[in-house]
């Protein structure tokens, strides 16, 4: 696929010269539509894939961060497979003004699909954390979403972000109830299913992947999501993880290398091993967060996006944004 004009997608190459192939053909226009193939995500052709991208942070607060020289840097310099989209419902975001906040998630489907990317659609439900409180503004959402985009294969559904002090049973439901909204305007999209206790698979609240396993949502071509933060989520957390990973397919959507605030030191040896752990199992990652936010976990200094950058190279990035940028250049299918 093309860049967005020519010139933009010349001066990216020049600034990075390893990713031109990137730049000609990116991630999703070599790979196509995905499916679950097993507990594994594979490809038009069948074969396993990994993708590895970033998530915006809350489009409420920054969606300037969201550029087209932040984009292309992401596509190209960071060589990113894949863009999570994060519309929050509550806080500011999609509740207060549901048409403004679906027409900017158009837009960035199309900014992520002018380069290439896959592109996930993250319902970013938090507070509260049953995700049946937005069932109605998440029909009304995924269905245009998913008309709109029916003729694309990059697109992603994330339904619920982290759904929180509830039950394995009441996500459940409301997994039953969404995914036929999708499903009726993009049969073949791969659908991510929030998992309970902050998408953690239950284990933030006593349970394991079990909960799931014994009763699994009933719908095809759907993987469960799991989040964690290095520094709060040790060897315990990372070998149930491993263990759920051989039962059920799973995709991070969003991680960070600090603490659970998103916040604080970053632990990037508890990271690496994550990161290990999920190239060996081939699970797609997306680390938070693409933004300028003062926190430690977003990637560039803080005023970098009212500058309007620099995007490219490491000149703007906190060390989170140096260390995340070189683990996804070298891995992922635009490695
Ligand atoms: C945090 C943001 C912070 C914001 C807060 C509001 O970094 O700026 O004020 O949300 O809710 C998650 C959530 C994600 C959190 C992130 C870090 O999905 O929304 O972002 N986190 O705390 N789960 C675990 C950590």
């Amino acid at each position: 696929m093309n860049g967005p004009t020519g010139a933009v997608t010349a001066a990216a190459e020049e600034a990075a010269p390893a990713s031109s192939e990137a730049a000609a053909s990116g991630p999703a226009d070599t790979h196509g539509q995905l499916a679950v193939c097993g507990v594994k995500l594979c490809d038009r052709n069948g074969d396993p894939v990994q993708l590895t991208g970033m998530s915006s942070h809350g489009l409420q607060w920054y969606s300037d961060c969201l550029t087209d020289g932040s984009l292309d840097a992401l596509a190209q310099d960071w060589n990113a497979d894949v863009l999570r989209v994060s519309m929050y419902i509550q806080e500011g975001g999609y509740e207060t003004d549901p048409r403004g906040f679906t027409d900017r998630v158009h837009e960035l489907i199309e900014e992520g699909t002018d380069r290439g990317m896959y592109v996930i659609v993250d319902w970013h439900m938090l507070t509260p954390g049953d995700p049946n409180h937005n069932t109605e503004r998440a029909r009304t959402f995924f269905s245009e979403i998913a008309s709109v985009h029916a003729d694309k294969d990059n697109v992603l559904y994330e339904i619920a972000n982290e759904p929180n002090g509830v039950s394995w049973d009441a996500v459940r439901g409301y997994a039953e109830e969404i995914i036929p909204v999708i499903r009726a305007e993009s049969p073949d999209a791969v659908v991510l299913v929030g998992t309970r206790a902050w998408s953690s698979l239950g284990l933030s609240e006593g349970s394991d992947h079990t909960e799931i396993t014994a009763d699994p949502v009933d719908a095809d071509n759907i993987m469960y999501v799991f989040h964690f933060y290095a520094a709060s989520h040790g060897a315990s957390y990372r070998e149930a993880f491993r263990a759920a990973a051989q039962e059920l397919p799973l995709f991070v959507t969003e991680f960070g290398t600090q603490q659970a605030t998103g916040d604080g030191p970053n632990d990037f040896t508890s990271a690496q091993a994550y990161l290990d752990l999920m190239e060996e199992e081939q699970i797609s990652w997306v680390n938070w967060n693409l933004s300028d936010d003062f926190r430690s976990g977003a990637v560039f200094e803080t005023g970098t996006c009212a500058a309007g950058g620099p995007w490219t190279g490491t000149d703007s990035l906190k060390p989170a944004g140096e260390w995340i940028r070189d683990r996804i250049r070298e891995s992922g299918t635009a490695a």
